[in-house]
């Protein structure tokens, strides 16, 4: 157990305004692992001060500049690739492969990503008899959640640097450990004092403070749509920007010309990566009705095999959450082919692989977000059919298609209410916007689009 002391502000570690800390539980064995400063609205003050008198120097910093700086970020989290991957895994649960190839490199790739943006983004651009300047929005408050610790910081500091914009960062109170490192890796790539700051503390106190506070030029949070909401109401209120990217229940959906094989399988890793714990996750999968008996077999196969090779969930409260919908979903009628409420083994957060057949469209396991290795397995008649079981949730994260010809995929693609969608399985890109319809959110991440919501624009008439 090791107790770390202070919060990376104005450069440097600094001890914490109280005494107050939180307890990092791995998950896998329910063992306390460490514990970090609870912060106050006290650091976090500090901490915006720090990021607000930093601003004018790193907002004039050119671009080139700021662009070199990022890439020596990157190159100082691809130098702790094996310290992030057994952090991660130590705090998350994950097993420590997913650690090394998602929750390690993917932060690489988008911080690798910025730094070209950095070098290449007209920031100053002539309009008519205009000239059109993008300029940082200023201080920015980040509040990210556990799923994809690292990920989640990278995706808003590195646009966010790229822009010329400071930031304080207030990671999820599940997974400070890896935020830690992100700050040891940020002060190594020689990024000025004050540029990035970490609090780390409570969603209701340290967020809540970083929120409201009245220097914050903008808020990018990321986690559920009850917070996010009030974050919403709250940056409205006070005119400030904001960014939310939260849940979702994405729909998978198999058209019959498809591979359904591939399309099941493909589809059911996709809902068991990370425990279930992903926003865009495909939650949902809609088949044919005349190819829905095979489906859910080989759905049911397919999440068996997963059995031991998945992590737990975060914490206990996720995995009651996350059992109290698997009872749900047969209270209202939904039949399990794999896995189930039980727990598969004594200690840790452990949820089993679970497979719904039987789910109608207006079940709560077919409307609400999960956050789970759950998968419901849903029927269609036709076409529009599916159409309307996709786009009927409030949410509009992500979402696949699947079908024989690429065209007949893209064409259903192109009516469903949501900001992504994988062709035949697609692939993960860094510089594709992410981001919600609906109520999944408001703004974009990643790619040039995720560096605009850090830049505001000025016109000089000539
Ligand atoms: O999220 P919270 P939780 C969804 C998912 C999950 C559920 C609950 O369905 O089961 O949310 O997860 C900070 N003011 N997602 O409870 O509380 C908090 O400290 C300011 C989807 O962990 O929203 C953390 O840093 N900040 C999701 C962050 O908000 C506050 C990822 C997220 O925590 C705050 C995570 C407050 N009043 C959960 N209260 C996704 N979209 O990927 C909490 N926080």
């Amino acid at each position: 157990m090791k107790a770390y002391d202070g919060m990376y502000i104005d450069g440097t570690w600094r001890p914490a305004a109280g005494r107050a800390v939180i307890e990092v539980v791995n998950p896998a064995d329910e063992q306390v692992i460490a514990t970090v400063p609870a912060g106050t609205a006290e650091d976090v003050d500090a901490a915006v001060r720090a990021a607000r008198a930093a601003l004018p120097a790193w907002a004039a910093t050119p671009p080139a500049e700021r662009a070199a700086r990022l890439t020596a970020l990157r190159d100082a989290l691809l130098a702790r690739q094996d310290e992030i991957a057994a952090t991660v895994t130590a705090e998350l649960g994950s097993p420590l492969k997913l650690s090394q190839a998602v929750h390690a490199a993917v932060p690489v790739a988008v911080a690798g990503s910025y730094a070209e943006l950095a070098a290449t983004y007209a920031f100053e651009e002539r309009v008519g008899n205009s000239t059109v300047l993008h300029e940082p929005v200023g201080v920015v408050g980040a509040i990210t959640p556990w799923n994809y610790p690292l990920h989640q910081i990278v995706a808003k500091t590195a646009p966010a640097l790229a822009a010329g914009c400071t930031l304080v960062a207030k990671p999820a109170e599940d997974t400070p450990l890896v935020a830690r490192l992100f700050a040891e890796a940020v002060h190594e790539a020689g990024i000025p004092a004050g540029v990035f700051n970490l609090v780390t503390g409570l969603g209701p106190v340290a967020g809540q403070a970083l929120a409201e506070h009245p220097d914050v030029d903008l808020v990018s949070f990321t986690g559920s749509t009850a917070v996010g909401r009030r974050i919403g109401a709250l940056a409205t209120g006070m005119v400030k920007r904001v960014a939310l990217e939260l849940g979702g229940k994405s729909a998978n959906v198999i058209l019959p010309s498809a591979d359904l094989a591939r399309a099941v399988n493909v589809g059911v890793a996709n809902v068991m990566t990370n425990s279930g714990q992903t926003c865009s996750a495909w939650t949902r999968m809609l088949v044919h009705r005349e190819q829905y008996d095979e489906a859910v077999e080989l759905a049911a196969a397919a999440a068996a095999k997963y059995g031991d090779r998945i992590g737990p969930v975060v914490n206990a409260g996720q995995r009651d959450r996350v059992r109290g919908y698997i009872e749900k979903g047969v209270a209202e009628g939904a039949r399990i082919v794999a896995g189930g409420p039980e727990s598969p083994r004594g200690t840790g957060y452990y949820v089993s692989p679970t497979v719904f057949a039987d789910v109608t469209p207006g079940m709560t396991i077919a409307q609400e977000e999960i956050f789970g290795p759950v998968l419901s397995v849903l029927r269609y008649d036709d076409e529009d059919d599916a159409l309307r079981i996709a786009n009927g949730t409030v949410y509009g994260l992500a979402g696949a298609v699947w079908a024989g010809d690429e065209a007949e995929a893209v064409a259903f693609a192109r009516r469903m209410d949501t900001g992504q969608v994988d062709i035949n399985g697609g692939r993960f890109n860094p510089l594709a916007p992410f981001g919600g319809y609906k109520q999944s959110g408001v703004g974009r991440e990643l790619g040039a689009h995720g560096l605009t919501e850090y830049l505001q624009t000025k016109s000089l008439q000539f």
